[in-house]
């Protein structure tokens, strides 16, 4: 409902609007930077630096109806990561639309946007939580995915992940730094578990690993668009590095769009899932950001 929305607007800074599919969007303008986010999963599904080619990927081919999963930007996986026998994939909360409780205009012109993720069928096969989205769009852009357990007695397992979507040139001319020495999981080897032992992972097939115990910061270097996007992160020990190439086919990605999307995704999966005693939380931050390539 746009029209209780608009007690958040700030004028010319963040609007509130029927999106695509009907859904509704936020928009926002900073002095640096545009922005989009669907109450639809809580999703970011632009981020653009002016001047600048966009950060976030969006497929062309990305369906906006409730149930769905927007293809890009950056989704949020909750409370599992993955598949699920009998169940969606990467959880229940990029499925349903959450619920704005605030905004604001931060003093150096930065803008944050407060979410939360509000009471869900889906959820009561669960010990009682609280998720709160807030996503902070300035000259770079960072989301915090804050979890507590409300429980009184039960402990509270889950997984998280930010499933982000970055635009490159061309995939196959990327280089992806920071996980060299790291342990994974190779999803095309039959989870075989395996370390990184390159300084960078260039893509050149379907690649889809779960980097364990890692709280490194990435880089991507494309030289195509002569950009570095460095994603560093907080409380977050797995790193998921995917690309469907050619092979894995997706109804909502073009037979191209491979070649113009990343995924760099921050989280805690498989082994690295959280357990929260009553009343404990925990917060998986992720910053993003672009530099020229000098
Ligand atoms: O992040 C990697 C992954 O788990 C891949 O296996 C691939 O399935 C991707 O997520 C996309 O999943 P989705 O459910 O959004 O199509």
């Amino acid at each position: 409902m746009i029209a209780a929305l608009q007690k958040f607007e700030i004028p010319g800074v963040i609007e509130f609007k029927e999106g695509l599919g009907g859904l509704a969007r936020a928009r926002v303008q900073t002095q640096w930077s545009q922005a989009e986010l669907y109450l639809h999963g809580a999703q970011v599904t632009r981020f653009q630096k002016h001047g600048e080619p966009p950060l976030l990927f969006l497929s062309e081919r990305a369906r906006f109806e409730p149930g769905k999963a927007i293809r890009g930007g950056i989704p949020i996986c909750f409370p599992w990561f993955g598949s699920r026998a009998g169940d969606v994939a990467h959880g229940f909360a990029r499925l349903n639309e959450w619920e704005v409780t605030g905004t604001s205009a931060l003093p150096r012109g930065a803008v944050q946007l407060h979410l939360r993720l509000p009471e869900l069928p889906a959820a009561k096969a669960w010990p009682s939580f609280s998720v709160e989205y807030r996503v902070s769009i300035g000259q770079e852009l960072k989301v915090e995915l804050a979890v507590t357990n409300c429980s009184s007695a039960e402990q509270l397992e889950f997984e998280a992940c930010l499933h982000s979507y970055f635009t490159v040139g061309n995939v196959s001319q990327i280089a992806i730094h920071g996980l060299r020495g790291t342990a994974y999981h190779d999803k095309l080897a039959e989870n075989a578990l395996r370390t990184e032992t390159n300084d960078s992972i260039q893509i050149s097939s379907q690649t889809d690993r779960s980097y364990f115990r890692t709280t490194a910061a990435i880089e991507v270097s494309d030289p195509v668009l002569k950009r570095i996007i460095r994603i560093e992160k907080t409380g977050s020990a797995s790193t998921v590095v995917w690309n469907p190439w050619t092979t894995q086919i997706l109804s909502d990605l073009g037979p191209e769009e491979y070649r113009r999307m990343v995924c760099v995704e921050s989280g805690n999966v498989e082994s690295d899932r959280l357990r929260l005693a009553p009343g404990q939380s925990s917060t998986l931050e992720v910053g993003m950001s672009s530099r020229s390539m000098t």
